[in-house]
């Protein structure tokens, strides 16, 4: 189960006292330091293993030490993401389905049936993107982040009370999103009542019957028990969950050039990494989902039953363009311009 919200509040308290001690003590001196890198998820879900990559590499090729803060030891997303742009950490792993909320721009990741399903042509896409690389990566600076990397980290899937089969199995269902307005159009544009909640609420709101829906990948699912509480799994294929592993820009300008190439190597081998970890993943914890719970519902929607989605998706677009301007278009168009070129590249 995941940690409840009294244990939770205790844990930040404790977690904010215990990090800011650790804080104080550490600030990066010249020579051998210490990078604090604090995550959305425990140490051993997707998050942790890239960063656990990432944190070897750097401790493998030079004298830094990496220090991983998984969730619940320094806060929610919200908490870390600002630490790390106020750099009292030096790195962060923050998902747009958050920091949608702060750079409109990186709502295109939230908007439904826009990435690829195809896991080879969606890495391929994270990879070479130019409006990823360039384009939202220079969003970021403006908030005084440096992005070291964004990756896939599975898609996602509804889990619910009832099961879902069109929108209309929405209505009336409160479902929690992620705190970016783009979820919360996308589960209007659904017909469901979305409830934007940090992650530490979810599983109490499920159990109390305050919501009776979420989405999130399969692992996840598995991991946080999120099939306890739910009783019903949907692939609607609308969406890939993407993350971003940000450093905090004035911490990675002052590094030297030899430091900045460490950063960007552990990077590029943890993403390897992570996208082979990836593979089987779903299945994987749908197994063991439906070993622990023999009835819980799973259902695919064919084409066919996907169409009343995709339709709604297109509310969605509209609703991100009014938001994000004429740089919501050019990222938009950006990106369907490089999902074209990660397929050709993926099928020669
Ligand atoms: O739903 C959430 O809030 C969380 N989901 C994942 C897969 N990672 C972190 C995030 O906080």
């Amino acid at each position: 189960m995941p940690t409840n919200s009294n244990t939770f509040t205790r844990k930040l308290t404790l977690g904010l006292v215990t990090g800011a001690s650790v804080l104080a003590f550490s600030a990066a001196s010249a020579g051998a330091a210490e990078w604090r890198y604090a995550l959305e998820e425990a140490i051993d879900e997707v998050q942790g293993v890239f960063a656990t990559q990432f944190k070897d590499y750097v401790e493998a090729n030079s004298d830094h030490t990496v220090t991983i803060y998984p969730f619940g030891t320094l806060g929610e997303s919200a908490d870390t993401t600002e630490l790390a742009q106020m750099g009292a950490i030096e790195f962060v792993t923050a998902s747009p389905g958050f920091t949608g909320a702060l750079i409109p721009e990186l709502n295109v990741f939230n908007l439904p049936y826009v990435l690829p399903e195809d896991p080879e042509v969606l890495a391929e896409f994270f990879r070479s993107s130019p409006t990823i690389n360039e384009t939202l990566a220079a969003r970021y600076n403006d908030q005084g982040f440096e992005m070291v990397t964004m990756y896939p980290e599975g898609e996602v899937v509804m889990t619910t009370k009832e099961p879902v089969n069109a929108p209309e199995d929405l209505d009336g269902v409160n479902f929690r999103v992620m705190t970016s307005p783009i979820l919360v159009e996308t589960y209007n544009a659904f017909g469901a009542t979305p409830t934007p909640l940090p992650w530490g609420e979810v599983f109490g709101a499920l159990q109390l019957n305050m919501i009776q829906g979420q989405e999130n990948p399969m692992f996840f699912v598995e991991s946080t028990n999120m099939y306890e509480v739910t009783d019903h799994i949907t692939f609607a294929g609308h969406n890939n969950f993407t993350t971003a592993v940000l450093a905090n820009k004035a911490f990675y300008d002052g590094l030297s050039e030899e430091d900045q190439e460490l950063v960007a190597a552990a990077s590029e081998e943890a993403y390897e990494y992570i996208i082979e970890y990836q593979q089987g993943l779903t299945e994987e914890a749908l197994e063991m989902i439906l070993e622990a719970k023999p009835d819980m519902g799973v259902t695919r929607l064919t084409d066919e039953e996907r169409e009343p989605f995709r339709e709604a998706a297109q509310q969605v677009r509209e609703t991100f363009l009014e938001m994000a301007g004429d740089s919501g278009q050019d990222v938009l168009d950006g990106f369907e311009a490089d999902i074209e070129s990660a397929r050709e590249s993926v099928a020669q």
